[in-house]
């Protein structure tokens, strides 16, 4: 009989790569659906025929109770795997919706745990949370000590950080008292051609890969320039393909345990700027500072890129880099991408 998964936030970047991922591991692959208005299943509709969809939604603990009824009426392979990788994902939103926010990404969570322990599946599943190197928030303030690893502080300095602590806290606390086989993967910045629109390095490369095509027809002239906030945060950007694998790996071991996925490579949001424009043979030149900081086409007065106060934070993440040593020495783990190679293929592919 085939291994039995159930993806919590299938529709997602992360949800499409991991059911390909697990499809091609001969595993039987459900997912949970949110009902929406407009069609919400473009990243995975290529295996559309090879999973089977249930609809739910994450704060109503019901419909994860059936959609795991349904699962068990199918005569599945124990354990299932369950990843939880729905979310209210974006921090800057988690700042204007808090209550949705905590609703989903914790309480979320707190349901998957309820739903688990309400169908005494305690020792029949293995669950995934989807953790975030966010929950460190500005823990880290000096230099030396700047690599984040599963011992280090967390201080988050959002509501999305505050809510996936307390879900992280929660998966340690089942383990502990319901020997749930529950997982913290704590993942940092992950990307990919099938990143969400609205975040930083999905719209610095849709900027250049419309700018390319009309560079040949127009030279550059009349261009809106691309409005980012933040530029001198750091961040440590890795491939989505390669962070599932992660995931995976985790959810294979014979105990439970957290990890953290890094590249253990940062670059500030400007230089993932300039590597994007490099990309197509364009180089950058900065003037002015914070808000007044424009970048232009070197040699030329053309501004490409300009501040917008909108896109700043109320509470901003300075620095994010971390350390995968324990992912590397126990999983056997390491990304296949270099940064360069994921900036070209979010550029060069739509999917
Ligand atoms: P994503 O593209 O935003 O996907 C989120 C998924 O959650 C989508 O399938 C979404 O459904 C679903 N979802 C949202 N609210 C839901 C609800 N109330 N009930 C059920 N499903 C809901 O996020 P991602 O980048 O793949 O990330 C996957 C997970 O890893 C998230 O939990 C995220 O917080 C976490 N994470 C991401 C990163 C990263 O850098 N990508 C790093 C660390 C942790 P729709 O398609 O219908 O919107
Ligand atoms: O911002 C700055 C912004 O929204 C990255 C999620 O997957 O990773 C992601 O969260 C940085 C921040 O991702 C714009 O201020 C500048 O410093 O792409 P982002 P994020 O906030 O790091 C973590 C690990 C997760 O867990 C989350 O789910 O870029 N920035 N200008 C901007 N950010 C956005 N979105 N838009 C801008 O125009």
């Amino acid at each position: 009989m085939s291994k039995c998964a159930l993806i919590l936030g299938i529709t997602g970047m992360d949800g499409s790569y991991l059911s390909e991922l697990l499809l091609e591991n001969q595993y039987k692959v459900f997912g949970m659906l949110r009902r929406s208005s407009s069609f919400n299943t473009s990243r995975i509709d290529q295996i559309r025929d090879k999973i089977s969809l249930h609809y739910g939604d994450l704060t109503d603990l019901n419909s994860i109770v059936n959609i795991l009824k349904s699962i068990l009426s199918h005569s599945p392979s124990f354990p299932i795997e369950i990843y939880n990788l729905a979310a209210q994902s974006h921090v800057q939103v988690s700042f204007q919706i808090e209550n949705y926010t905590t609703n989903c990404d914790a309480i979320g969570t707190l349901n998957v745990l309820q739903a688990i322990k309400i169908l005494d599946l305690n020792d029949k599943v293995k669950l995934y949370q989807a953790s975030t190197s966010e929950m460190y928030g500005n823990s880290i303030h000096s230099d030396t000590e700047a690599m984040l690893s599963e011992t280090s502080k967390m201080e988050p300095v959002s509501p999305y950080a505050i809510s996936k602590l307390y879900s992280y806290y929660m998966m340690k606390y089942y383990r502990e008292a319901y020997k749930i086989f529950a997982v913290n993967g704590i993942l940092f910045n992950h990307t990919s051609p099938r990143r969400g629109d609205n975040f930083v390095c999905k719209k610095i490369t849709n900027y250049v890969k419309k700018l390319d095509k009309k560079a040949l027809m127009t030279r550059f002239i009349n261009l809106e320039p691309l409005r980012l906030g933040n530029l001198n945060s750091t961040r440590d950007f890795g491939h989505a393909r390669d962070y599932v694998r992660g995931m995976y790996k985790m959810m294979q071991q014979s105990t439970p345990d957290d990890y953290v996925l890094a590249t253990g490579r940062s670059v500030s949001i400007r230089e993932f700027v300039e590597k994007a424009f490099s990309m197509i043979g364009v180089d950058l030149v900065w003037f002015g500072e914070g808000k007044e900081e424009k970048g232009y086409l070197l040699g030329t007065d053309t501004v490409v890129v300009e501040v917008d106060e909108k896109y700043y934070r109320p509470y901003e993440l300075r620095d994010l880099l971390g350390d995968s040593s324990k992912a590397r020495r126990v999983l056997d783990w390491k990304p296949k991408y270099e940064l360069e190679e994921l900036i070209k293929e979010m550029i060069t592919k739509d999917n």
